[in-house]
C-alpha cells in the first residue's frame, strides 16, 4: 500500500492541480512584478503586464531567466522580499564565475520541507525510521533539505553531513539507520568500505537510500542497490528552486514526480526557446509557484530531459521527468560527436566494472583526445600486462559501440581515483585549460 506525506495534493486529479496552478501563477507573477526589478524590466522589455498572466498557459508569455541573469542580479536582484523577512541563504557550489545565492523565508523553508517530506515517505520512510542524512550540510542545499524533510516525517534524524566515511558507517551501525541520503557515487562509496570492512549488505538495518544531486545511470542504481541491500530512490532539485525535492522518484522508480503545486515545468528547445509537446526531450523550465524570497519564473535548468503524464502505479498524479540525460553542460562533444559521462558510466558497470572512473579530455595537434581510466577491484588486478591489454581493448570496443567514436582505455590499480564524498568529479577536460 503506497503512502503519501500530503495525499489530497499529491493524489489530486488534473483538474485540481491545475485550479492550484492557476490560483497561484496569478499572484506570484503579480509579486515577481511588483517586488523584482531586475524581472519586471525583463517583462517590460517584452510588453507583458502581470494581467497577461491569467492562468499556467499563459507562462509561455513570459521571458526566460537563465544563470547568466543570476550571476548578473547578484547578490540581491532577484530577491522578492525584503531581507529582514528572510530566514536562510544557500548557495550554488559553482567552481566557476559568481556563485549563485538563494534566499528563503520561514514560508519557503516550510515548502522546501514538505516537498523533501514527500520524498522520504515515497521511499517508505515513516517516523520509526532513522534517517542519515549524509549529504553535505552549509552552502549545499542537500544535507539542510533532506534534514528538513526527515523532521517533518517524524524520523529520528542523523545530521552526519558529508564525509568521514569511517564515522559515517559507525554511526549507521550502532544507532540502526534504515534510511540513507547522500548523493550516489558517496553510496557506492560508502558501499565499498563496508565491503572492506567486511560486512555484508544484510549486515545493515537500512531499507532505502534517497539519491541525487548529480546525474547517475540505473546499472549505479542497481550496484548501489547491491551493494546496500537497499531500494535506490532518486530525487531531483537546484539551489535556484531551493534545493533537493522538486521532483522524488516513488516506488514505481520510473521517473521523478515534480511536486507541481509548487513548480510548474515546461521543456524548451535549448536552442530556439520554444516550447514542446509532452514526450519530447528538452531543457527543463522551471516557475515557482509560491516562493517568496527568491520567486524565479521560467527558468531554465540546462538539465534535459522528458516529462510524462502517464498514470503512475503509485496513484501520485503529478507529472513525472525522466532522469537528467545529463546536463547540456555536461555534454562533452568530442570530435563532433556529443558524448555524455552516464554513457561510459553503463557501459563499465555492465562489463563487471566499478563506478570508480574518470574521463580525460584533451586537445592534440586539433585532434580532441577521449581516454577513460578505469579502476580494477583488486580480484579484477593482474600483473600480467597482456591480460590488462586485452581487457582495455575490450572496453574500448564496447565504448565505440556504444559512443560512435573510440577512447583509449586505461586501468588503474585499486583505490586509485579519488573517491567523491558529494558530487563526483567525472570528466576532467584539459581543451579549457588551452583555450
Ligand atoms: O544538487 C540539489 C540537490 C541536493 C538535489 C540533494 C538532490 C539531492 P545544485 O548544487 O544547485 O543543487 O545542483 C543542481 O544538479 O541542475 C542537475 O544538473 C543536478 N542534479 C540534481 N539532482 C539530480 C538528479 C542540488 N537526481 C543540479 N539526477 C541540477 C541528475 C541531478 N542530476
Amino acid at each position: 500500500m503506497p503512502h503519501y506525506y500530503q495525499p489530497e495534493i499529491e493524489t489530486a486529479s488534473r483538474e485540481e492541480i491545475l485550479a492550484i496552478q492557476n490560483e497561484k501563477i496569478v499572484k506570484q507573477v503579480k509579486h515577481v512584478y511588483e517586488n523584482v526589478k531586475y524581472y519586471r524590466d525583463l517583462m517590460d522589455a517584452k510588453g507583458v503586464k502581470p494581467e497577461d498572466i491569467q492562468s499556467v498557459d499563459d507562462i509561455k508569455k513570459l521571458p526566460f531567466l537563465s544563470k547568466a541573469d543570476l550571476r548578473e542580479a547578484y547578490p540581491y536582484g532577484l530577491l522578492g522580499t525584503d531581507l529582514k523577512n528572510c530566514v536562510r541563504i544557500h548557495s550554488t557550489s559553482g567552481t566557476t564565475g559568481k556563485r549563485v545565492v538563494a534566499f528563503y523565508t520561514q514560508h519557503d523553508v516550510d515548502i522546501w520541507n514538505d516537498c523533501c517530506a514527500r520524498a522520504i515517505v515515497a521511499a517508505g520512510g515513516n517516523s520509526g525510521d532513522v534517517c542519515q542524512v549524509a549529504y553535505g550540510y552549509g552552502l549545499f542545499t542537500g544535507g539542510f533539505g533532506l534534514h528538513g524533510g526527515s523532521e517533518k516525517v517524524g524520523c529520528l534524524t542523523l545530521p552526519m553531513s558529508s564525509g568521514n566515511t569511517e564515522r559515517q558507517i559507525q554511526f549507521m551501525m550502532d544507532l540502526g539507520a534504515t534510511i540513507i541520503c547522500c548523493t550516489p557515487s558517496y553510496a557506492a562509496y560508502i558501499g565499498e568500505t563496508l565491503a572492506e570492512q567486511g560486512y555484508k549488505p544484510e549486515d545493515n538495518k537500512l531499507k532505502a537510500g534517497i539519491f541525487g544531486a548529480e546525474p547517475w545511470t540505473e546499472e549505479m542504481r542497481r550496484s548501489i542497490e547491491k551493494s546496500l541491500g537497499i531500494k535506490a530512490y532518486d530525487i531531483y532539485g537546484l539551489t535556484e528552486t531551493s534545493g533537493p525535492g522538486v521532483a522524488f522518484e516513488c516506488c514505481a522508480q520510473s521517473g521523478m514526480h515534480i511536486n507541481e503545486d509548487h513548480f510548474y515545468a515546461e521543456i524548451i528547445d535549448p536552442d530556439t526557446g520554444e516550447v514542446l509537446p509532452e514526450g519530447s526531450k528538452g531543457e527543463l523550465v522551471f516557475t515557482s509557484l509560491d516562493k517568496e524570497a527568491f520567486p524565479l519564473l521560467r527558468y531554465r535548468t540546462r538539465d534535459i530531459c522528458v516529462l510524462s503524464h502517464e498514470k503512475c502505479a503509485c496513484g501520485r498524479t503529478h507529472v513525472k521527468m525522466s532522469k537528467p540525460m545529463g546536463r547540456s553542460d555536461d555534454m562533452m562533444i568530442i570530435r563532433g560527436v556529443n558524448v555524455f559521462p552516464s554513457q561510459i558510466e553503463t557501459v563499465l558497470l555492465n562489463e563487471g566494472y566499478t563506478p570508480n572512473y574518470q574521463i580525460i579530455v584533451d586537445r592534440v595537434n586539433n585532434s580532441d583526445t577521449l581516454d577513460v581510466n578505469v579502476e580494477l577491484l583488486p580480484e579484477q588486478f593482474s600483473d600480467i600486462v597482456a591480460e590488462n591489454q586485452k581487457k582495455e581493448r575490450a572496453l574500448e570496443i564496447a565504448m565505440r559501440t556504444m559512443l560512435g567514436i573510440g577512447p583509449r582505455v586505461h586501468l588503474v590499480p585499486p583505490h586509485s581515483i579519488v573517491r567523491s564524498e558529494g558530487k563526483a568529479v567525472r570528466v576532467i577536460d584539459k581543451r579549457k585549460l588551452h583555450d
